[in-house]
């Protein structure tokens, strides 16, 4: 690591503080451009820390940038992963308040639940498939805290890979029957469709995105615990939203979810 630990738990105010206050800032890389992948995450686990020292609970884990449409859309190469707490969830059908959030996008994707605990390294689709209890629709709502979506790899890790709001719902899914490749999606913003892809837009298989999560986790000696939430990433690339729009996500032989922007 580059960084001292004072300066991760001072970038780590910085950043949760731009998000409770509804605040953009320059990439923090800018001013810290010895920061190392160990330094972004220590710095996303301070701010995780910080929620839970107020009585947030962890809702789940995610994965980012797993799809090339998001990474071309991004200009990057390699996905990354964070956390989502209890306070980011929507119900489904509920709503998401705009004044809340600086620039949010939509992200359709599968979320996946965990029936036992997924541990690294050398975790592979096929482990990942054995330890799914059900999958379902999801929606992520990104919002970067930087401006306009100026960022790199380290500091979107930082900033906890934008993660703000999510939903999930629709039909729990096992995966007897299912190929989640070539399962089909729909993401519809005010009854349009705006987005379409399968599965396999998702480094050829969605659950090769929760493999490389626990892969990630077992490089600090963690695992995927059995019951976890996980957002496998964004299918297609994230859909700007505002204020009085509707988004449902329609995913195939899952049913739908959706939320609205007031
Ligand atoms: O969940 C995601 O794919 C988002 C990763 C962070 C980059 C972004 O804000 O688009
Ligand atoms: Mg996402």
């Amino acid at each position: 690591m580059k960084l001292h630990a004072n300066t991760i738990a001072g970038l780590a105010e910085h950043l949760e503080s731009c998000q409770l206050q509804v605040k953009d800032t320059t990439k923090i890389t800018d001013d810290h451009p010895e920061m190392d992948w160990d330094d972004a995450y220590a710095i996303q686990d301070a701010i995780l820390a910080r929620k839970l020292a107020r009585g947030a609970r962890l809702a789940g884990l995610k994965a980012g940038l797993t799809s090339h449409a998001k990474m071309k859309q991004m200009g990057v190469t390699t996905p990354v992963f964070g956390f989502i707490t209890d306070d980011y969830a929507v119900p489904d059908g509920g709503e998401c308040k705009i004044s809340e959030l600086i620039h949010p996008k939509v992200e359709p994707e599968i979320a996946f639940v965990t029936k036992r605990a997924l541990k690294g390294p050398g975790c592979n689709i096929a482990a990942v498939l054995a330890a799914v209890d059900f999958v379902l629709p999801g929606i992520e709502v990104i919002d970067s805290r930087y401006r306009d979506f100026k960022f790199d790899l380290k500091s979107v890790v930082a900033d906890n890979t934008s993660a703000s709001r999510f939903v999930v719902g629709g039909q729990p899914t096992t995966l007897e029957g299912v190929d989640l490749r070539t399962v089909g999606i729909v993401l519809e913003k005010n009854g349009e469709p705006v987005a379409f892809g399968a599965g396999a837009a998702v480094l050829g298989h969605p659950a090769a995105a929760i493999a490389l999560l626990a892969n990630h986790l077992a490089a600090s000696d963690r695992e995927i615990p059995a019951g976890t939430l996980i957002l496998s990433g964004g299918i297609t690339e994230a859909v700007s939203v505002k204020a009085g729009d509707a988004v449902t996500l329609r995913v195939q032989g899952m049913g739908s979810v959706g939320m609205r922007f007031i």
